[in-house]
């Protein structure tokens, strides 16, 4: 096979050794690697499989019954129908509402003209996102043009006030920018909603680590493949076989994903995407939650928020004042929906895997 040359000083192989410093014929699988997952598009084979349930205009009794209370992802059309942001979010509006404020950008801050520049251009295997969980408070406009849809109305995090660990971002970010496969944060659940562009989804019950996923035995830390597109070229066709295959979708603009706790997706931008996402605590997810917070390991795992190791008495408190007795009728129902449950299930251990995906800077 014909090696890929390189000049090691300035990795151009078109002037392979001449700027003086480089040592020619050099080759590196490394950089070669990372040179191809930044120009490889998608493959046809890849995006093909879609086998998510999609609904339209259901009620929230039957979004929970069919989804929430399962634990079962879903794609639901129409929810943006209402939305301002829907109509009104693209580059150019968004650089004019927002001028000179700066959102966070990995581990930078940008402004969004200054964003939108680098994302015009970049092609990188991994682009910088934008991922911004202050966005609402920083542009007022923002959070007034859009509305959580009916499904996620029940938000018991808000009872916490200013002391709520982060829970909404914009998302912003090029076609190859995504998100590799995590745990959502501190056992909530999320939805999120593409305004423009359209995103690949594969998700993993909680019960399977993706292929080449390999999360800490504290769930504490997950190690991934560098980028996106190398899970797709080294493991993605590891999933063919199986016979509990993960649950897939292309999520076009005005549709939302609900993404249920303990799952584990990964997202890849097709084009260029604006989206928003929130993650939330409803009855069908507090006692998870309230696990989750009181963990012996709680300072590393629990994330979006300074005070980590006392959260769950925070949280606990203020929900017995604001809801008195839903705990104890929630861990009554727990308990008797337990004692139905068929043998096989109470011995595979549901909450497996890694918790930690930090949005936290
Ligand atoms: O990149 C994205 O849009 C996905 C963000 C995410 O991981 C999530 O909403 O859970």
């Amino acid at each position: 096979m014909e090696k890929n040359l390189y000049c090691c000083s300035c990795f151009d192989n078109s002037k392979i050794g001449s700027c003086g410093l480089g040592i020619r014929d050099f080759y590196s699988d490394f950089m070669f690697q990372s040179w191809l997952c930044a120009n490889l598009e998608m493959k046809h084979e890849w995006l093909q499989r879609d086998n998510i349930p999609r609904r339209r205009g259901i009620s929230v009794e039957e979004f929970i019954r069919d989804f929430e209370e399962p634990n079962k992802p879903v794609l639901l059309e129409g929810c943006l129908d209402s939305w301002v942001a829907k109509d009104k979010w693209d580059k150019d509006y968004l650089i004019k509402s927002c001028g000179d404020v700066k959102f966070s950008v990995g581990p930078v801050e940008m402004k969004l003209e200054d964003y939108f520049r680098y994302s015009d251009l970049t092609r990188e295997e991994r682009p910088l996102y934008l991922f911004d969980p202050k966005f609402a408070e920083k542009v007022l406009t923002l959070g007034r043009e859009y509305e959580v849809p009916i499904y996620f109305r029940e938000d018991l995090f808000s009872v916490l006030g200013k002391e709520r660990p982060d829970y909404r971002w914009i998302i912003i970010g090029p076609a190859g920018s995504g998100s590799s496969f995590h745990i959502d944060p501190n056992s909530t659940s999320a939805w999120n909603a593409v305004i423009k562009g359209s995103k690949k989804w594969v998700l993993f019950p909680p019960e399977i680590v993706p292929p080449g996923v390999h999360p800490s035995p504290d769930g504490a830390e997950v190690a991934c493949p560098i980028s996106i597109i190398e899970w797709f070229m080294n493991f993605y066709g590891a999933t063919k076989d199986w016979r509990r295959r993960p649950i897939e979708c292309v999520c076009k603009a005005g549709e939302v994903l609900f993404v249920p706790n303990g799952w584990w997706p990964l997202v890849i931008n097709l084009e260029e995407s604006i989206a928003i996402t929130q993650n939330y605590v409803s009855r069908r997810n507090l006692l998870n939650v309230l696990e989750f917070l009181q963990k012996p390991n709680a300072s590393e795992l629990v994330s979006g928020t300074r005070d980590r190791v006392n959260l769950h008495n925070k949280f606990k408190e203020v929900i017995e004042v604001a809801f008195p007795g839903t705990i104890d009728q929630l861990v009554t129902k727990a308990e008797e929906k337990k004692k139905k449950r068929p043998f096989w299930e109470t011995v595979s251990d549901s909450n497996a895997g890694a918790f930690k995906f930090s949005f936290l800077g």
